[in-house]
């Protein structure tokens, strides 16, 4: 596993996302830098810090330098020169995570698009600082270089357009595929650092330690689980990012194509959340999953880290998001595997209550079938 020095805000819920996105993208978080503010005009942080960064970064040498929020060019380019390391920012991770999880050719396409685009703007710096002679050569390319560079990216922006529109087709083709194979799915969705792959795991009894899983997650998001005999296919989903850019939206939702597909979706919830950002993620997550098509009778809540709640205060929460009675909630603990078993069953109660659907649906077709004629 590659390594990763991290700097992020001074806040909680900002430190834990920034270093489940690190996992995310394959990085061991070896050092985490905080500060109250990452947006000062040369290397986004003050020269204090800058300090002491280069000195841990000569220290731990690590493969990388996540800097939590957008850099411009010349800042990282600045950060890069004093630290001799390559400097990630915050929308340069985030691609890494989708090109690592993109798997149909649509959604390949989606996040080169998004690649491209991220590059784009930092062209657009580049001529921008250039025709105001500010830093002539900037990064050792001169104006009509940027320019030159500029167009190419252009031209591949329609390029990967032109093949979006025909990879829709393709679509169909990889669905018949998943099909094929005759499992029922389960899909895990939710924020990034709710707990989605510390659930995959206690779910599907992998005992090995939790930073090899994560990477290992990386490369097999998919495993086998078995309730009652019956043999599931469950994977581990691209997480909700808070704060996600828009023209990566497009990208993100199509990582997420899965979850129209799959029988069950287990949208982990992290109960840990103050209410404010319980109901603002929940909301953003029922949300995409409408606009993605998503039936919502597949959907089973859960909510995770009862651990470290108080049995009122999880029941607290979980009414402040106002679920209906019909839909499927349970609260667990996929750390220390609290009602797991729980859970599994009221998976197979959802399968169940599915199947006898489609029964019913089946035979009604049947009779208006033998009406109709
Ligand atoms: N206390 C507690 N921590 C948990 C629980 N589930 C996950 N975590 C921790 O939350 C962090 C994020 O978990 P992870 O599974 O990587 O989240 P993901 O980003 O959704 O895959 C890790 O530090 C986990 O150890 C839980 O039930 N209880
Ligand atoms: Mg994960």
């Amino acid at each position: 596993m590659k390594s990763a020095i991290l700097i992020t805000y001074n806040r909680e819920d900002a430190i834990n996302e920034a270093k489940g996105l690190c996992d995310a993208a394959g990085y061991e978080v070896v050092h985490t830098i905080t500060q109250n503010f990452l947006q000062k005009p040369k290397y986004g942080i003050s020269g204090g810090a800058l300090e002491k960064l280069e000195e841990l970064s000569e220290k731990l040498r690590p493969d990388v330098i996540v800097f939590d929020e957008i850099l411009k060019p010349h800042q990282n380019y600045s950060l890069a020169s004093v630290l001799h390391r390559e400097v990630l920012d915050r929308e340069g991770l985030i691609l890494e995570i989708f090109e690592s999880r993109a798997s149909s050719a649509e959604s390949k396409l989606q996040v080169k698009l998004a690649q491209l685009r991220y590059e784009m703007v930092r062209a657009k710096e580049k001529v921008r600082l250039s025709s105001m002679g500010e830093q002539p050569g900037f990064m050792g390319i001169g104006k009509f270089e940027i320019d030159v560079y500029y167009n190419d990216i252009k031209h591949r922006m329609q390029t990967v357009r032109s093949k979006l529109e025909k990879a829709g087709k393709q679509r169909d083709l990889h669905r018949q595929g998943r099909k094929r194979m005759g499992f029922k799915t389960i899909s895990l969705a939710g924020y990034t650092s709710s707990g989605k792959t510390t659930l995959f795991n206690k779910t599907t009894g992998e005992a090995k330690t939790q930073s090899k899983e994560l990477f290992t997650t990386l490369t097999t998001t998919i495993r086998r689980l078995i309730i009652n005999q019956e043999p599931f296919l469950i994977s581990d989903t691209v997480g909700f990012i808070s704060k996600l850019p828009a023209y990566m939206i497009d990208a993100f939702k199509s990582t997420l194509e899965e979850l129209v597909h799959t029988d069950i979706i287990i949208l982990v919830i992290d109960i840990n959340d103050s209410v404010f950002e319980l109901k603002k993620k929940f909301s953003s997550c029922m949300r995409t999953l409408s606009e993605l098509g998503v039936e919502k009778d597949k959907v089973v809540y859960a909510f995770n880290k009862t651990d470290l709640q108080k049995k009122e205060e999880i029941q607290r929460k979980i009414d402040f998001l106002n679920l209906t009675e019909n839909e499927k909630v349970i609260s667990v603990s996929a750390k220390t595997g609290e009602n797991i078993k729980e859970l599994k069953e009221l998976i197979k109660d959802v399968i169940e209550s599915q199947n006898s659907q489609k029964f019913n649906r089946n035979s009604l077709e049947g009779v208006a079938e033998s009406f109709g004629n």
